[in-house]
């Protein structure tokens, strides 16, 4: 069954979307590398690529089932936060978004009667919970050390020890 174009035209603005949190955790690994926080520097480094990641599993997708990819300008991120807690409440914020952009996919998936798209997009469903219960995480334990230079120099150890794995999408 081929793509109906409110459904091909949603992929697209997510393809934009992911590629725009790209773009908003790149922003924040700079600004944690210029606050000499090599770690979180890293973490974010690696969020960046998992967008790429998310942005490249959808525009396949969209090639898969024959529609048209057509991208779009990818708006400029925020690009300065005092500390590591701004920028993590920034990331849970950013990522409840998201969330909400999914599950509208989805909602449009259901009345299109698309049960592929459904389906393919679940994946993204689950992972929103985990990007979700990860940065609240990290942001709980930030909010712990921000006071205490030995606390945040290991938690900021812990972050830089992230490395990137590609995710098996749909
Ligand atoms: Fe693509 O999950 Fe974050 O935004």
């Amino acid at each position: 069954m081929a793509l109906s174009s409110k459904m091909e035209k949603a992929l697209n603005d997510q393809i934009n979307a992911e590629f725009y949190s790209a773009y908003l955790y790149l922003a924040m690994s700079c600004q944690a590398q210029d606050l000499k926080l090599k770690g979180i520097a890293n973490w974010f480094n690696i969020q960046y690529q998992e967008e790429i990641a998310h942005a490249m599993g959808l525009l396949k997708y969209v090639q898969d089932r024959g529609g048209r990819v057509t991208l779009s300008a990818i708006d400029g991120p925020r690009t300065q936060w005092e500390n590591a807690v701004e920028m993590f409440k920034n990331t849970c914020e950013h990522e409840a978004i998201v969330t909400g952009l999914i599950n509208n996919l989805v909602a449009l998936a259901t009345k299109e009667k698309d049960y592929a798209a459904i389906q393919f997009l679940n994946w993204y469903v689950n992972e929103q919970v985990e990007e979700e219960a990860t940065a609240d995480e990290i942001l709980g334990e930030l909010q712990l050390a921000q006071n205490s230079p030995g606390a945040m120099f290991m938690l900021d150890r812990e972050l830089g020890a992230r490395t990137f794995v590609a995710p098996t999408i749909g």
